[in-house]
């Protein structure tokens, strides 16, 4: 066997932030980037040898060639079988499937998820653990501290494979098996969902329009919703993965995914619009006429999950993160079920998805998830949509306004300041926490603080203490505003903005929500000095 260590120098910058390590291309392109990263993942495990490693990314451009890097490092570091997407394709919520379903130590998932790709865009690594979900800070913050002191990295000598044609190569010790990306992922879904009913409601009409943002959910959707689903061809749009995105944001939101939006909207639109995101992992629900917040498509369908048979017998709990809206902890309340609040990041529910505390989880940055598997799942929200859709025989928009009806309503909108000197936002937030203290039972017009703090998560499972997970500003009556910083940007600081009305069930349900929420937009601006912290008059994105 050609094992070769070779001396590397260490970088300062490789700290995973949400969702593992993002950077532009050209820092990956460096000489012994990836490596080294990669190799800091390895050094910072403990007993891997002789087990299986998933590798697969979302095709974007440079994709092959860390795929090839991390096969030759995996079988160098003593893997003994390394299954990999054909293509180098592996949706994030199919990798996290199939590291569960083929009994992997871990998975190494290339992907800057809903962040741009090409030559000078983004691409990103993340490790995922054993229950196929995002490695836990403990495992992040190891990872780093190998990364800054890291000299040698190991590899092994051997030609490409080819990622493109099923079948085993030997590589050193280790098995490289190359396999097709969709057919376990496909299986589940059947398991969970009853597929004829929603075969039934199609082949009766009923029409949908899911842009793939020609990234890596298009083989996926064909194969569900066009062969096993029967949806007409072109259900699914910009279905092929491409390394650019066709030079598009492939971020499923009313700003990236406007055209879709718009036709959703338009007098002859289909009955159901989906959108997923760069890794299938995030989506975009818009019925005809309606768009349906994330925050509120994670409440209507824990409210409804019962319909599909993989949720027939109710749920355990369900979670969300601490800036999406209080609108499921209203259906957790009315079914008398327990209400997890977790930091951003969807690595705080693999506890509470192991442990069987939480059925259904959900992030108001599109995503949601279940048991299922240890991410979120763009399709599993689809495919839960049409389900319910199905056996309730009524459309998104009578749905949504019932569970209004019945829960209230959380008018909802995130306000985002991209691209902010990093120096200027930390004093944004700096400044907010000093006045933390003073806040409780001030008023801003006819809002009332009711309490504000900096959110802080003990995990009930394991125990481990995160703090300084965003400011919460609580106000009587159940309204909210909420500043962080995002954790996923690759050029200076993205101040997130989330801002929240709450509305009983006999109140006003059928506002615009920018004028529903206008006061807290005005709030939330005197708390924080936004304008005078960042020069910025208004956000850059409003979803
Ligand atoms: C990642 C995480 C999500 C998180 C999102 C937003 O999503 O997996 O759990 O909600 O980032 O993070 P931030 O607000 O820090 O930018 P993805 O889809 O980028 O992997």
């Amino acid at each position: 066997m050609n094992i070769r260590e070779v001396a590397t120098k260490s970088f300062d910058d490789q700290k995973p932030g949400t969702s593992g390590l993002r950077k532009k291309v050209p820092v990956f392109q460096q000489p012994g980037y990836a490596e080294n990263f990669i190799q800091s993942i390895f050094d910072a495990l403990d007993g891997f040898a002789g087990t299986t490693l998933v590798i697969g990314g979302d095709g974007r451009f440079y994709n092959r060639e860390v795929i090839q890097t991390a096969i030759r490092m995996a079988a160098a570091n003593g893997f003994t079988t390394i299954i990999v997407g054909r293509g180098g394709i592996l949706s994030t919520p199919a990798a996290s499937h199939m590291i569960r379903h083929y009994g992997a130590f871990g998975g190494i998932i290339l992907s800057a998820s809903h962040n741009p790709g090409g030559p000078t865009e983004d691409f990103g690594i993340k490790y995922n653990i054993s229950n196929g979900g995002p490695a836990p800070e403990k495992i992040t913050d190891a990872i780093y501290a190998r990364s800054k002191t890291i000299d040698r990295y190991l590899t092994i000598e051997t030609p490409d494979i080819d990622l493109d044609q099923d079948g085993e190569t030997q590589v050193g010790d280790a098995v490289v098996r190359i396999i097709d990306p969709v057919a376990d992922y496909a299986a589940l879904m059947e398991t969970l969902f009853d597929f004829e009913a929603i075969r039934a409601l199609i082949g009766g009409g009923f029409r949908i329009a899911f842009d793939a943002m020609s990234a890596v959910t298009g083989p996926y959707a064909t194969e569900i919703l066009e062969r096993r689903l029967g949806a007409p061809a072109g259900t699914v749009r910009n279905g092929t993965p491409l390394p650019d995105f066709g030079g598009h944001h492939p971020d499923p939101n009313l700003v990236h995914a406007k055209d879709l939006y718009d036709e959703m909207m338009s007098a002859d639109a289909p009955d159901f619009g989906a959108a997923s995101d760069g890794d299938g992992d995030r989506n975009l629900i818009i019925g005809k006429g309606i768009f349906v917040t994330p925050s509120d498509s994670l409440a209507m369908l824990a409210a409804n999950a019962h319909f599909a048979p993989g949720y027939a017998k109710g749920l355990a709990g369900i979670a969300r993160s601490m800036p999406t809206s209080c609108a499921a902890d209203r259906v957790a309340e009315q079914l008398g079920l327990p209400l997890f609040e977790t930091p951003t990041g969807w690595k705080f529910f693999g506890n509470l998805l192991d442990a069987g505390k939480a059925t259904i989880c959900g992030e108001e940055s599109a995503g949601t998830g279940s048991d299922h598997v240890r991410e979120k799942d763009g399709l599993w929200a689809v495919l839960l949509w049409l389900n319910i859709l199905a056996a309730r025989g009524e459309s998104v928009h009578a749905i949504a306004e019932a569970h209004w009806r019945r829960f209230g309503r959380n008018y909802y909108a995130r306000h985002d300041y991209e691209g902010v000197d990093s120096a200027r936002a930390d004093a944004l937030m700096a400044d907010l926490r000093n006045h933390l203290p003073t806040l409780r039972g001030t008023a801003i017009g006819a809002l009332r603080i009711e309490a504000a703090d900096d959110f802080a998560y003990h995990d009930p499972i394991d125990g481990s203490e995160s703090r300084n997970q965003g400011i919460r500003i609580l106000f009587e009556g159940g309204s909210r505003i909420v500043f962080r910083l995002s954790g996923t940007g690759t050029s200076g600081a993205t101040i997130r903005v989330y801002i929240e009305r709450y509305e009983p069930a006999d109140g006003d349900l059928g506002r615009e929500t920018g004028d529903a929420i206008a006061d807290l937009i005005v709030a939330a601006e005197e708390l924080a000095g936004i304008a005078r912290h960042t020069g910025r008059a208004k956000p850059d994105v409003i979803t």
